[in-house]
């Protein structure tokens, strides 16, 4: 799919802000692609579609987990981690993308996965350090990802333990799992 069309499919499900951080993730993914020699129309296309079910109903989402036999775990965590996989599912059912690579990277994108893609890593570290982030960490984790995409992406998911450890929040087990795995690489 060409890149306008993408972007207004995208443009019609998201609020301005949620578009406008699309927008930002999709220049920061095409900038990591070239430095790390992954497709750059993949980088491109799983970025613009990443945040696809981002502002879906919440019940929309729980339906569709059940239906589609997603991990029942992912309904006793944060209605925040649904969007990924439910995304998945709907940029390849409503959107028609069905390069399997691209699908992943949307997938994985806010907890990771062990073993995932550089393509996978490139699309998970832009949405952590584009322009529009402002977090403490964000600063070293553009450091880091122009510097080694692991090393990156172990920071990243450090930073969101600890945040999210702060807040009282449970923690996903693939995101612990996916930073066990960084670690341990
Ligand atoms: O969709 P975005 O806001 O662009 O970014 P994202 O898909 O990375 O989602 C970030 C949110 O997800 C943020 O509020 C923290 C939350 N999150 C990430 N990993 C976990 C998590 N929440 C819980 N409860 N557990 C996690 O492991
Ligand atoms: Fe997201
Ligand atoms: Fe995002």
């Amino acid at each position: 799919m060409e890149r306008e069309q993408a972007l207004a499919l995208v443009k019609k499900q998201l609020k301005e802000e949620r578009y406008i951080h699309t927008l930002g993730v999709v220049d920061t993914a095409i900038k990591l692609a070239g430095r790390y020699q992954v497709n750059r129309d993949q980088a491109e296309l799983a970025a613009i579609f990443h945040d696809y079910a981002k502002n879906r109903p919440k019940e929309e989402m729980r339906a569709i987990i059940i239906k589609e036999q997603m991990p029942e775990t992912l309904l006793q965590f944060h209605h925040e981690l649904w969007h990924a996989p439910v995304g998945a599912y709907l940029v390849k059912t409503e959107a028609g993308i069905k390069d399997e690579a691209v699908l992943d990277a949307i997938r994985s994108h806010t907890t990771g996965r062990p073993g995932m893609t550089d393509l996978e890593k490139i699309v998970f570290l832009a949405d952590y350090i584009e322009p529009g982030r402002s977090f403490p960490g964000v600063e070293e984790a553009r450091k880091l990802a122009e510097e080694n995409l692991d090393r990156a992406v172990l920071f990243a998911l450090k930073n969101t333990i600890q945040f999210l450890m702060n807040k009282r929040q449970p923690i996903y087990p693939d995101t612990f799992h996916t930073y066990n795995y960084f670690l341990l690489k």
